[in-house]
């Protein structure tokens, strides 16, 4: 482990930090209970600004192998609004970039195939990387061929060496995650065709801080972008920012850059530019009482539940997320609070959620127990978990959501999602 002295961007050693979640164990180091008896590491989780290019960024690393091999359950087929999104993604590209039999599709921690299955299926060429043994194995189940590695400017220049251009290459959610930011990146223009375009979702800084999402924040997470921010950083690289599109219900609030190595910029990538300088998400200031917001929701959550427990009432929560692992953590919540978690990732099930040592169960597990308030740790995927939790609603189960507020949702405010089952 090492702390982070210097901007993960533009290398400024002007960092400012201006939150601290204290130490916390890694997020996605769901624990064994035969592990219950070690030690279990936990790490600084500070969070820090740079002035010079506007990156928010974590301050400690932890070694890539221990966050995305040794710890790595996370599969992102498991939300059918996910798949939704990248099937769309893909037909999009499809279309708009006339892909076909001749072309190539690159995409940059491919995970379990759930994007790149849309393209393979159509008969367009693909290559996956991920270096998450099961979930590479699972792609390849369904047609994804997947090389296990990391992704960065080695990797690159030996693919290229061996002929390889790609007409498209995706990276959602992978470039907050890269230790080595200016490697990965420097990767990506390698790799891309001279007319061919990178598009990299993530989600969006201004969101986390307006929301008050500091859940999403843990060391697998790096960097916190603003369209700034990735302007500043493709442009070291000889690639440009082109354009912007925004999912607000995806993981709190998701932008999907599309970059390329021409210099073309559309008006839509201006507006967020220059929206971005007008209200200070480019200044230190604008971070500066975000602390102080997190703080508020701990002590009202805290409360919340407290008064839940001196009612007699029986807590659990949903979703093993690793945002969920930081929300217990800090909070101060374990299985003096809640008594379990359910989750549908099988993978999951019979562990413990790290530092709060929850136990994590199947979703079956909210009608047979039928808990009084289940806290939502998995708020990014409110509507769908709604709608799937019909029946445990309807027998008068509440959900809890933590961000942007502290608040309950009943059966009655659940009407209209509802009312579209
Ligand atoms: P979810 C992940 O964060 C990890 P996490 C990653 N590092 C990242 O960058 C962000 O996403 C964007 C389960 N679930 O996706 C699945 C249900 O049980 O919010 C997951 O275990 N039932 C790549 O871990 C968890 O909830 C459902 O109906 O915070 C959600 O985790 C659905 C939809 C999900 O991510």
């Amino acid at each position: 482990m090492s702390r982070q002295e210097s901007c993960r961007s533009c290398g400024s050693r002007n960092l400012r930090q201006f939150l601290s979640l204290g130490e916390t164990p890694l997020a996605d180091a769901l624990l064994p209970p035969e592990k219950l008896a070690e030690p279990e590491p936990a790490y600084p989780l500070e969070m820090a600004f740079c002035p010079d290019c506007t990156l928010v960024q974590v301050t400690e690393n932890v070694p890539p192998q221990v966050l995305f091999v040794d710890n790595y359950l996370y599969f992102s087929s498991f939300s059918p609004s996910v798949l939704e999104h990248s099937r769309e993604h893909a037909l999009g590209l499809i279309e708009k970039r006339r892909l076909g039999p001749g072309s190539l599709v690159v995409e940059v921690a491919s995970n379990d195939g759930y994007l790149l299955k849309n393209f393979a299926e159509r008969g367009i060429p693909v290559l996956g990387i991920d270096p998450a043994p099961d979930q590479a194995a699972a792609a390849e189940a369904i047609g994804v061929p997947t090389l296990r590695e990391f992704f960065g400017i080695e990797f690159a220049e030996r693919l290229r060496a061996e002929g390889q251009r790609a007409d498209v290459i995706i990276a959602n959610n992978v470039m907050a995650h890269v230790p080595d930011l200016n490697g990965f990146v420097a990767g990506l223009r390698e790799l891309v065709a001279d007319d061919g375009v990178i598009t990299v979702e993530n989600p969006y800084v201004r969101d986390l801080i307006e929301h008050c999402e500091f859940d999403t924040v843990y060391h697998e997470h790096h960097c916190y972008f603003s369209c700034t921010a990735v302007d500043r950083l493709v442009r070291r690289h000889g690639l440009f920012l082109n354009d912007v599109e925004y999912f607000p219900w995806l993981h709190g609030g998701t932008l999907r850059w599309h970059i390329g190595p021409n210099a073309a910029q559309t008006a839509r990538a201006q507006q967020y530019l220059a929206d971005e300088a007008e209200t200070g998400v480019t200044q230190a200031e604008y971070y500066e009482s975000f602390a102080a917001r997190v703080e508020g929701i701990r002590s009202e959550l805290r409360r919340f539940i407290a008064e839940l427990k001196a009612k007699g009432q029986r807590v659990a929560a949903y979703g093993a997320a690793a945002k969920g692992a930081t929300l217990l953590n800090y909070s101060g919540l374990g299985t003096e609070s809640i008594d379990f978690v359910v989750d549908r990732n099988p993978h999951k099930h019979g562990l413990l959620m790290p530092g709060a040592h929850i136990p994590i169960r199947p979703v079956e597990a909210l009608l047979d127990e039928q808990p009084d308030v289940v806290l939502l740790l998995a708020w990014n995927f409110k509507d769908e978990i709604v709608r799937q939790q019909a029946e445990y609603l309807r027998r008068g189960g509440k959900l809890l959501l933590p961000v942007p507020e502290v608040s309950l949702l009943t059966f009655e405010q659940t009407r209209e999602l509802l009312a579209a089952t």
